[in-house]
């Protein structure tokens, strides 16, 4: 570290940076007692040496040519796509647009992807982005990526995820890792919390309305708070539907479900119901409320419903005696809901209390019937320290909590802390180490399955600070890599990642299996192959002249390294022109692009894939097309021109 940059440290207040501590072994010896109280950092893994660093880089070596033991999913915030990392190695594999725009594969501009982006949008939200001139929303705030479920593990079908900012939820297919349905929440605000039915398998995606708005929102109601409502929504994974919504009281933040495949849990940070910062951290208590969804089904088989825009919504809130919900006292603004690998437990993390509670949900029968009060099925709540957010498990009954203030992961053991809870003289505590820093979500190998194998835990921390080569003011977050195999707690690799992600899950290798080369009858392109065959035309042969039908042209092209089938075509000025492109190449990774120069349009076509883009000829002249995918020798070479004739 520079002097300037030590004096900068100096005259924010600071004094001492951890990076100081951790790399000035004489220096950290002298400054321990002011580092300790400035950050709160731990004793222990301060004598982390260049040596340790070392073997920990060799312990998470994956060498060149050689493959990681697990996937990865990312979510990336405020970016609005999914992030596919190599773990243990961190290594950044691929990113699959979702609710953003993506100018390498024309996420957002293809035909293809406009349906999916359009499609399951609410007619007033086509009609407000209309008046926008927009087809679709082009950011979007995604959190939580969680894998579909076979009796309680990950199988490989589907991602979903939310998005925050548009109050909608998308659904990635993993044999191909694209995209293929995006819906518009109805009757609430902002999408947060999202987990899939793990059993008997998913079934049903549970997500929470996290923004609590008037039911309807129309624009009367304003300072009326206890008219707002929050909703809890499950979708059916199979057809991304909405099979129904409970009404809530307060608001709803994260969630997670049950092994048996009957409960569901979300928590709230807001019981008062406030819409003010103080009055929504007033309360002492906030509440974790639990959905039964055998309950629901059976309500809504009694026909015990409204509909509110197309939806069946039933009332789980307080005052209702549908007995569909019950609401779990717990201190205070719980953050994460995480489910054990055990079956048995659920643990919620207090945020604003330095507690998490450990639910049984074996008790929560009980609470249902009204034989037994709510918090009975509280079994441990053990003092972790400051800012408890997401805890992930490692399979042997023990847990791995991100503590967001204490820039620390504490490690303990649930058991002990049950037999706390009872009374007994035992530290449920094993361990606490500095993570760097501030965390939210963390995640074990596996370990929100049955199957949690305990080999490697993530920590996703929000500020990454002094860790990496200054870009700037803004910083990248820093994802740290943690070896607990040997059921010790170490820092092995730190990695910068761009705005923001929330949340990931780590999932075996062997159960993701991608294809290489598309189907050449994959539904993404079904009405390209409508149109091609109303046409007249193979999409596999393309057409030797532009097809016309009005104003309308379409352009039937194939792409075959290094060539375009079409090495010229013409249109006219104010045609709206529809170019398909088939890319025959059936080699692994041999991806075409069609770029068609000063129009704004790029996009990718993969092996054996169609892609379409629709636009309107409006400027006279020839206009080059080229490939921007590298694929061959003479990739330069593969280009051809479209020659607009003035009208
Ligand atoms: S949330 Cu971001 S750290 Cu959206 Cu899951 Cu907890
Ligand atoms: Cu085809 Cu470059």
């Amino acid at each position: 570290m520079s002097d300037d940059h030590e004096k900068h440290a100096t005259e924010n207040g600071g004094g001492v940076t951890r990076r100081d501590v951790l790399t000035g072994p004489l220096k950290g010896a002298a400054v321990l007692g002011t580092a300790a109280a400035v950050g709160g950092v731990g004793g222990a893994s301060l004598l982390s040496s260049t040596t340790a660093a070392k073997a920990a880089g060799a312990r998470i070596e994956v060498k060149p040519g050689e493959l990681d033991e697990y996937y990865g999913f990312w979510s990336s915030g405020q970016s609005g796509e999914l992030r596919i990392v190599g773990v243990p190695s961190m290594r950044e594999l691929m990113r699959v647009p979702v609710f953003n725009r993506c100018s390498a594969t024309g996420w957002g501009e293809t035909n293809e992807s406009l349906k999916v982006l359009t499609e399951g949008l609410l007619p007033e939200t086509k009609e407000f982005l209309a008046k926008r001139g927009m087809k679709t929303y082009h950011n979007g705030d995604l959190h939580h990526p969680h894998m579909s479920f076979t009796d309680g593990t990950y199988d490989g079908r589907y991602l979903f995820m939310n998005d925050k900012a548009n109050t909608r939820v998308a659904r990635v297919r993993c044999d191909v890792m694209k995209c293929d349905k995006i819906i518009e929440i109805p009757n609430t605000s902002d999408i947060h919390g999202l987990r899939p039915q793990k059993y008997p398998r998913t079934g049903y995606v549970f997500c929470n309305g996290e923004h609590r708005i008037p039911l309807p929102n129309d624009g009367s109601i304003l300072d009326e708070p206890e008219k707002y409502v929050s909703m809890f929504t499950a979708i059916d994974g199979d057809t991304m539907e909405i099979a129904w919504q409970v009404m809530v009281s307060g608001n709803l933040d994260n969630c997670d479900a049950d092994y048996q495949g009957r409960y569901a849990m979300s928590s709230c940070y807001n019981s008062e119901e406030g819409v003010t910062l103080e009055e929504m951290t007033e309360a002492e208590m906030d509440h974790v409320v639990v959905f039964d969804t055998r309950r629901i089904e059976q309500a809504i088989k009694e026909g015990k419903y409204e509909v509110h825009k197309g939806v069946k919504v039933l009332d789980g809130r307080k005052s209702s005696d549908l007995g569909i919900t019950v609401y779990i006292p717990i201190p205070n603004s719980p953050h994460g809901v995480n489910s054990a690998p055990d079956g048995k437990y659920v643990v919620v993390n207090g945020k604003l209390s330095p507690t998490v509670s450990v639910i049984e949900w074996a008790k929560l029968a009980d609470v249902f019937d009204g034989k037994a009060e709510p918090r009975s099925a509280v079994v441990a709540e053990p003092e972790l320290g400051l800012g408890p957010l997401h805890t992930a498990f490692n399979g042997k009954g023990e847990a791995y909590t991100t503590l967001f203030l204490d820039s620390q992961m504490v490690h303990w053991d649930i058991e002990k802390a049950i037999r706390a809870y009872a009374g007994e003289d035992v530290d449920p505590i094993i361990q606490k180490t500095d993570v760097m820093y501030q965390p939210g979500h963390n995640s074990t190998t596996m370990g929100e399955t049955r199957e949690a194998d305990g080999k490697w835990l993530i920590s996703l921390n929000k500020f990454s600070k002094d860790r990496f080569l200054n870009v700037g003011p803004l910083k990248p977050e820093n994802d740290q890599l943690l070896d607990i195999r040997d059921g010790n707690l170490e820092v092995v690799h730190d990695g910068p990642t761009f705005a923001e992600p929330h949340d990931c899950i780590l999932v075996r290798a062997d159960i993701v299996n991608p294809v290489n080369v598309w189907d050449r009858n994959d539904p993404m392109w079904e009405e390209a192959r409508r149109q091609a065959e109303a046409d007249g035309v193979d999409l596999e042969e393309g057409a030797e002249e532009p097809i016309r039908d009005g104003n309308k042209v379409r352009v039937y092209m194939t792409s075959t390294a290094p060539v375009f089938s079409l090495e010229k075509f013409t249109v006219k000025q104010g045609d709206e022109v529809t170019i398909y492109i088939t890319n025959l190449d059936d080699v692994d990774d041999l991806t075409h692009g069609f770029t068609l120069g000063n129009h704004g349009i790029a996009f990718e076509i993969a092996p054996q894939a169609t892609a379409s883009v629709t636009f309107t000829a409006d400027r006279p002249g020839v206009h080059w097309y080229y490939c921007q995918w590298f694929c061959h020798a003479l990739h330069m070479e593969m280009r051809g021109r479209m020659l607009v004739e003035p009208a």
